[in-house]
């Protein structure tokens, strides 16, 4: 097991179509991170059914974005790509965690009340208010030093780190506190038919977000149909009445990889019409090779098996050498092997 380079893990949960703020905020610095990072990454199916979910969809949504990953660029040589509930010991130390984690804390997490809201008070399943926990062990089980999200996940790495000084503090240096990495540029893409709100893919509506695998031709018409303002005028702002405009600036910033400026002076004299097409321009310039590998991909079962027998593998060796220092450190007889 290779021990020398610092680790890095992340995860996206298998509840929907990945989606262009899923690319932007996760994925895309996920690749880059290969080339300095020995990377870990899972897809959480433990956390998609934190909400219902169904199982037959569950089940082909998870084989699903295993396979973007691969389509995206991480490649299987060079990082461990597995999923979640195969490697036992995520809900293992989930457990363990969940008796350390202080109920005030889980309580303060915005995505859970933002998610509890949208359900009868009575049913709101207790994973959901666990989730943190559930994440916290994906994260240390790996001893991961960094981990790349997207900005909506700024508080559960707050958590992971102050759950992991707890367990440090009580029973022992154990668990390395890992950093929180959020992209420059599209740390927080807006959903096209309300960018106030989040895009995210698990929001139902037609119109709302740009699915990685839809046709060219779907991500232009929902581009030409985002929402903007009245005002005629093309720059980056944090007004809440110009969020749609600021939202395609923000995506055509983070995929040309262009300065604030310099995209400016390009849209001086251009109306909302120009700027959408230059934005489903460059969308379509940046998913459409990911979308032929994936379409490739899904004609071979076999190879996408293949990859998470053998990542599930590599990952199960880290994690239960992490679960065996914490079985250690609380108090567990360790299993004889
Ligand atoms: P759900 O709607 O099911 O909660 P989601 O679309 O928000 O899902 P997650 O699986 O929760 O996606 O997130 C996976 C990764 O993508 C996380 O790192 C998250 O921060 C990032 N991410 C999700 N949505 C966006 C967005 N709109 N902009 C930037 N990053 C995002
Ligand atoms: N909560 C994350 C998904 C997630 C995750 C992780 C991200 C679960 N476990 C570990 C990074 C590291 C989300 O994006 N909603």
């Amino acid at each position: 097991m290779e021990t020398q380079r610092k680790r890095v893990l992340s995860g996206i949960q298998p509840s929907g179509n990945l989606t262009l703020g899923n690319y932007i905020g996760a994925l895309r610095q996920w690749v880059a991170e290969q080339a300095v990072y020995q990377c870990y990454f899972c897809v959480v199916d433990l956390h998609a059914i934190t909400v219902p979910q169904d199982p037959a969809e569950l089940r082909q949504k998870t084989r699903e974005v295993a396979a973007l990953y691969l389509a995206a660029g991480i490649d299987p040589e060079r990082s461990t790509i597995f999923i979640q509930s195969h490697v036992s010991a995520h809900a293992e130390l989930g457990w363990m965690l969940t008796c350390l984690a202080p109920l005030g804390w889980l309580y303060r997490m915005t995505q859970f009340k933002d998610k509890s809201a949208k359900q009868q008070q009575e049913s709101v399943g207790a994973g959901l208010l666990n989730y943190p926990t559930l994440m916290a062990a994906d994260i240390l089980l790996y001893q991961a030093h960094a981990v790349p999200v997207g900005d909506d996940q700024r508080q559960h790495l707050e958590f992971t780190r102050d759950l992991a000084q707890r367990f440090n503090h009580h029973y022992g240096e154990t668990f390395v506190i890992p950093e929180v990495m959020i992209p420059k540029a599209g740390a927080r893409i807006m959903g096209l038919d309300n960018p106030n709100a989040k895009m995210s893919k698990s929001e139902a509506s037609e119109y709302h977000a740009i699915y990685l695998t839809e046709t060219p031709e779907q991500s232009k018409k929902k581009l030409m149909r985002a929402v903007t303002d009245s005002f005629a005028e093309i720059r980056f702002s944090d007004e809440p009445e110009r969020a749609g405009v600021n939202n395609l600036l923000t995506i055509y910033e983070a995929l040309s990889g262009q300065t604030h400026d310099a995209i400016e002076a390009q849209f001086v004299g251009k109306g909302y019409g120009d700027l959408k097409k230059a934005v489903a321009e460059v969308v379509n310039e940046t998913l459409n090779p990911m979308r032929s590998h994936y379409q490739k991909l899904t004609q071979d079962a076999g190879y996408l098996d293949g990859i998470l027998a053998s990542g599930a593998e590599r990952a199960r060796e880290r994690a239960e050498q992490t679960l065996d220092l914490v079985r250690e450190r609380m108090g567990f007889t360790i299993p004889k092997r």
